[in-house]
């Protein structure tokens, strides 16, 4: 495990400068015009009866965005955790930690604009998602309905798991997702006994990381965190992103590269390597395959839920020591 001692003495130094913005941004003391809210019932049929909307400025519009935006991004500047990528395995992640951990700022940084990695479908083009038992459990935990099919439980469509998952870790007042942002580097420390450890992560719009070749310089953004996650899936355009960084920064030797298919074998290699394979640094989910070359499973989903719930309890034994 990383030295805890270490991780919090930058953080308490740091602390001051992550205090929350104390000044006119405070979203809640806006003069809000006095629009009554209606029912849907007392808007039913009434659309030549003098309907219309509340008067609005333009303005008010992107200050109500942007207020909110830069005040996040000035709050989770200084994070407890980061979660790279929010597909299965980050957005199980975010859940466990977002219940466990109500005192924690959880950043989730999503490259795409539309968070769920892989999981909006079942397998190919088909809707049903397949998870193999136990990982029922975290269905039930989260209030997915399923078939239970004996070894094996199926979600009628793999979106009521993702947008379920989703809705939930939106939910908590303690985590936000900053989508359409990539992570384009991390940030290393370096240990008295020499060892780096990641404390936090570089980011930038995922527009601007796609055109670093054809832009001039176009700087990035940081976040520091004393523990990051990190589940960018298997290898592909961003995928395997923080191991392959690794092996660039000569913190691991090489990539073992994802094996073939084999569900047995896979679901269960990759819930128990779910680690922090460097201090600071957790992986879980197919990310995982390409370090330790594990087989993948394809259409099943299991692992990713579980390995969300052991990269959780990974990070949960930094904070807990
Ligand atoms: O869904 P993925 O790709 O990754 P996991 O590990 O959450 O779930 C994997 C799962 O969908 C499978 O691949 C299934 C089980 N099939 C296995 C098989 O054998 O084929 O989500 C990764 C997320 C995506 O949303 C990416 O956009 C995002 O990570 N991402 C990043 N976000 C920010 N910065 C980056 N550098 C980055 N790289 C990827």
């Amino acid at each position: 495990m990383s030295p805890p001692v270490a991780m919090f003495e930058e953080r308490r130094s740091s602390e001051v400068d992550s205090a929350p913005l104390k000044s006119s941004f405070d979203v809640k003391s806006f003069p809000v015009r006095s629009s009554k809210s209606k029912t849907l019932d007392e808007l039913a049929d009434q659309w030549e009866n003098g309907f219309t909307f509340a008067p609005i400025r333009e303005s008010q519009v992107s200050r109500a965005m942007t207020r909110r935006y830069f005040n996040d991004l000035d709050n989770y500047a200084e994070s407890d955790i980061v979660i790279v990528g929010a597909g299965s395995c980050g957005l199980s992640t975010a859940y466990m930690l977002g219940k466990a951990r109500p005192d924690l700022k959880i950043a989730i940084i999503e490259a795409s604009v539309s968070p769920g990695g892989g999981a909006w479908l079942g397998g190919q083009l088909f809707s049903a998602m397949v998870m193999r038992k136990p990982a029922d459990a975290f269905l039930t935990d989260l209030g997915v309905p399923f078939d239970d099919e004996g070894d094996f439980v199926v979600v009628k469509h793999a979106a009521l798991f993702t947008s379920t998952l989703l809705s939930k870790v939106l939910s908590f007042p303690n985590i936000k997702l900053f989508n359409a942002t990539a992570v384009e580097d991390l940030i290393t420390r370096q240990n008295s006994d020499g060892t780096l450890r990641i404390a936090g992560v570089v980011t930038n719009w995922t527009l601007v990381t796609m055109h670093h070749d054809d832009q001039s310089c176009m700087d990035p953004n940081t976040i520091n965190a004393p523990i990051v996650v990190s589940t960018t899936g298997h290898d592909g355009p961003f995928g395997a992103f923080c191991v392959k960084r690794l092996v660039s920064m000569q913190q691991i030797e090489k990539l073992g590269g994802m094996r073939g298919l084999d569900m047995n074998t896979a679901e269960d290699a990759i819930v128990k390597r779910t680690r922090e394979v460097v201090p600071g640094l957790v992986v879980g989910g197919m990310e995982l395959s390409e370090v330790d070359g594990a087989n993948r499973m394809g259409p099943t989903f299991g692992a990713m839920a579980l390995s969300g719930v052991k990269a959780a309890e990974e990070v949960l034994k930094v904070f807990d020591e």
